[in-house]
């Protein structure tokens, strides 16, 4: 008796540290992952993030799924090189927009660095968010390098009209292009031209849009994604097109919690009217190019509708349901 009451009492501590350590916080779920695209479907928040590691080795996306912003379920390899066949290495941060009862999921692949490589922006479909994905049109959409933007990082953003866009662009430039109604091709603006650079000061990659109180929120991130300066910025304007001027950082390294934050994307909580930012960094006292980590924290605005900078935490937020 005395013995088993001596083990328990030696046992307490160390079930109340692996409590601590399964409480569900920053980073939201366990694993490399990077580039955490976040969306809303139905009544389940969702993240479609990259796999983070070698090159060769991201040949695969996971999805997680979760109705409370803080349990999250894993769905493995939703999408892979089995099903896109030009895709070989290198697929990188997904965009998911449902439609008309579709799911497509915009990624890119190959890590092109000139038009004569196969690669660039692909785009898949299937009827549910966690899929199984097919190719939608069996060769990428996007292949071209126009205004000196690598064909990666792709946001697909919809507009209060309807009509679809897709953003992106690495290498410091950003461009924006219409797309059509089945999301197989672009279709040129009214001027003829089919891709417009809307890049701001300091743009580097990961770009994402969204629209509050009638402004278009444009927002990307800053410096090198292997280092600690990785960041966010934003800027707000009256148009999809711009012209976007530089606001401000919002979402940096901090000494106390972790470096090299950013390729983010952003959630609103239409119920309780919360703003959230999905992001990844890297923990502290880590150099490891792939060692990115997916966290959430609250994205708050001034009266004037200002984004005010973001405070990193390990805690994350708190359960919320849609
Ligand atoms: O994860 C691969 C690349 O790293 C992304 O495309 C960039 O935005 C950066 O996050």
């Amino acid at each position: 008796m005395k013995k088993t009451l001596f083990s328990l009492l030696f046992l307490l501590p160390v079930c109340a540290t692996q409590a601590q350590a399964s409480k569900p916080g920053n980073p939201v779920f366990e694993g490399w992952y990077a580039d955490p695209e976040a969306a809303v479907f139905g009544k389940k928040y969702w993240i479609f993030p990259t796999f983070s590691a070698a090159y060769s080795k991201q040949v695969h996306f996971d999805a997680f799924s979760s109705s409370d912003l803080k349990r999250w379920k894993k769905h493995k390899s939703v999408l892979d090189t089995a099903a896109i066949k030009w895709a070989k290495i290198a697929m990188w941060a997904p965009s998911i927009v449902e439609k008309e009862g579709k799911y497509y999921f915009f990624f890119a692949a190959n890590d092109i660095q000139k038009e004569s490589e196969i690669g660039g922006i692909g785009v898949a479909v299937a009827d549910k968010p966690e899929g199984p994905y097919k190719d939608h049109i069996g060769k990428p959409l996007i292949n071209q390098i126009k205004n000196g933007a690598q064909p990666i990082d792709q946001y697909i953003f919809k507009d209060k009209d309807g009509q679809y866009y897709i953003i992106y662009g690495g290498w410091g430039h950003c461009n924006i292009a219409k797309l059509n109604n089945d999301f197989t091709a672009l279709v040129p603006f009214e001027d003829g031209s089919t891709f417009k650079e809307i890049t701001p000061e300091k743009y580097v990659e990961g770009p994402i849009m969204f629209i509050k109180d009638g402004k278009y929120y444009f927002m990307w991130s800053e410096g090198g994604w292997t280092g600690p300066n990785y960041s966010v910025s934003y800027a707000i304007a009256d148009s999809p097109m711009g012209p976007f001027k530089r606001i401000d950082k919002i979402l940096q390294q901090d000494p106390t919690i972790a470096t090299g934050a950013g390729h983010h994307s952003v959630i609103h909580n239409p119920r309780t009217d919360k703003w959230f930012i999905v992001y990844h960094r890297r923990p502290l006292n880590v150099t490891t190019r792939d060692h990115r980590v997916t966290c959430i924290d609250e994205m708050t605005f001034d009266k004037d509708g200002k984004i005010l900078p973001v405070k990193m935490t390990f805690e994350g937020v708190k359960p919320m349901k849609l």
